[in-house]
């Protein structure tokens, strides 16, 4: 047995969490908005904190961020315009470059060393992404950025990506109805948004109330599940929006997207797992049930 002190250990909630065993710290420090720390841990390899809580890794990221980018995108005929709100180690941004039609993806992190730590420690997350010529990053407040942007309606987004720390704390704001509204406002005319929710077993409450405020902004909200390994849980998403729905994507269409748009090396996302997301045990159904 090993002693508390080679844990990195997170609260799922007050009864309830899981650890990694931490090996080699890195770096570690304080930003003006968040403390961080980058671990080289024998399960996951490089794996990246903030506030003590597991953001990425290497060993799992692509559990997240294919779901994360490809269930909404792959329904989209041309995703060409994408932005991303947090985000800042690159990993969404990668998987959006996959879409051969993507011009510009729009990054706003708010935290500039979150970006410094990714290039320097975390290649495998990003691969590149951040140095993409179709980025544009910024360093800014996503909350105001989205509130203060104005589009031409050929610059709209298909994709809007909250790549964002969990609703409590700093990043609470953004996952209002009124912050939705904005992002709506936002979106093109085969626009969606794609956010994380939390993990339905332990937080049912906070899921739910994000299906609920989203459905009072979309027309077509739908949840998906997925086993998230750094989270240490089955970990809810949602792709929402007034113009798509992943529902009506069969997998062999999906498979036939990846298989034109030349997306064949991802590691976890295919027509199946699509498919799978979307089924949801009665007592999800429950929880997400008004
Ligand atoms: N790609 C998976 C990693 C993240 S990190 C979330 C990012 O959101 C952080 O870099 C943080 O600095 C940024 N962020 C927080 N608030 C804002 C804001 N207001 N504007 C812009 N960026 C912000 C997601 C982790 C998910 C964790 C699940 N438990």
């Amino acid at each position: 047995m090993s002693s508390d002190n080679d844990r990195l250990i997170e609260a799922l909630n007050e009864n309830a969490g899981h650890y990694l065993k931490s090996g080699r710290l890195i770096e570690a420090g304080d930003t003006p908005f968040q403390s961080y720390e980058v671990w080289d841990t024998p399960q996951f390899g490089r794996l990246f904190r903030l506030d003590g809580f597991f953001m990425t890794s290497e060993g799992d990221e692509f559990f997240y961020h294919e779901n994360l980018i490809h269930v909404p995108s792959i329904c989209q005929i041309d995703p060409r315009r994408a932005l991303i709100i947090g985000g800042g180690d690159g990993g969404s941004a990668d998987e959006l470059f996959k879409h051969p039609t993507m011009e510009k993806v729009t990054l706003v992190e708010l935290d500039q060393k979150v970006v410094d730590i990714a290039r320097r420690h975390l290649p495998k997350v990003h691969n590149g992404a951040l140095d993409d010529p179709r980025l544009d990053l910024q360093i800014a407040d996503g909350l105001a950025y989205v509130r203060t942007t104005a589009p031409a309606a050929g610059e709209r987004f298909d994709l809007i990506v909250l790549d964002l720390t969990d609703p409590i704390g700093p990043a609470e704001a953004l996952y209002t109805e009124a912050f939705f509204t904005d992002c709506k406002r936002l979106l093109s005319d085969q626009g969606a948004l794609s956010l994380h929710l939390g993990a339905p077993v332990f937080q049912g409450e906070r899921v739910a109330m994000l299906v609920t405020r989203l459905r009072r902004v979309f027309n077509t909200v739908r949840p998906h599940f997925h086993y998230i390994p750094l989270y240490g849980s089955l970990w809810g998403m949602a792709c929402a929006s007034d113009h798509i729905d992943p529902l009506r994507l069969s997998p062999v269409e999906v498979d036939q997207r990846l298989l034109s748009r030349g997306i064949q090396q991802l590691q976890y996302y295919n027509g199946d797992t699509h498919r799978a997301a979307f089924a949801q045990p009665n007592y999800i159904r429950q929880c997400l049930t008004p």
